[in-house]
């Protein structure tokens, strides 16, 4: 069975969406099996978007993640990365389809409300970042 890491960001968790959020993805039949909510220092930011580090909008990235809470999921099913993908839309949301997450609920392409892996290896080293072998339900 596949896991990844769903972040529900703080522009959605300030609004009150977590719960919007998390019907959407057991309503596809995803099942959450490992939660938290808190919030990341501005390092912790920076080192889970470690990928990004030469991009222009690195430092904003970083400031937005580490502004507010946020609550990290591991998500399992079959075919979940890609499913959680689809699920959220695409990263800008003028561009996502109706729907989605993002399309739903985004504010732009930024604060976009949910963040998910976009690949086995990294969903390994994501779900690592914030949960240990005992934090998972089973
Ligand atoms: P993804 O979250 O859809 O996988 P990535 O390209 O991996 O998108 O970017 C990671 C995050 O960085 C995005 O979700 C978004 O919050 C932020 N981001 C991406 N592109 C931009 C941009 O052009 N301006 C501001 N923030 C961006």
């Amino acid at each position: 069975m596949e896991r990844t890491l769903s972040i529900i960001k703080p522009d959605a968790v300030e609004r009150n969406l977590i719960g919007n959020i998390i019907k959407r993805f057991e309503d596809a039949g995803i099942k959450i099996v490992a939660m938290k909510l808190l919030k990341l220092s501005k390092a912790q930011a920076e080192a889970f978007y470690a990928v990004h580090k030469e991009r222009p909008f690195y430092g904003e990235l970083t400031d937005y993640m580490s502004s507010g809470p946020c609550v990290p999921m591991i998500l399992e099913g079959e075919g979940v990365i890609l499913k959680n993908r689809e699920i959220m839309g695409a990263t800008d949301p003028k561009e996502a389809a109706a729907g989605t997450i993002r399309a739903d609920l985004a504010i732009d392409k930024e604060k976009n409300s949910v963040h998910g892996s976009d690949a086995p290896e990294t969903a390994a080293q994501e779900i690592a970042f914030f949960f240990t072998e005992y934090e998972l339900a089973g």
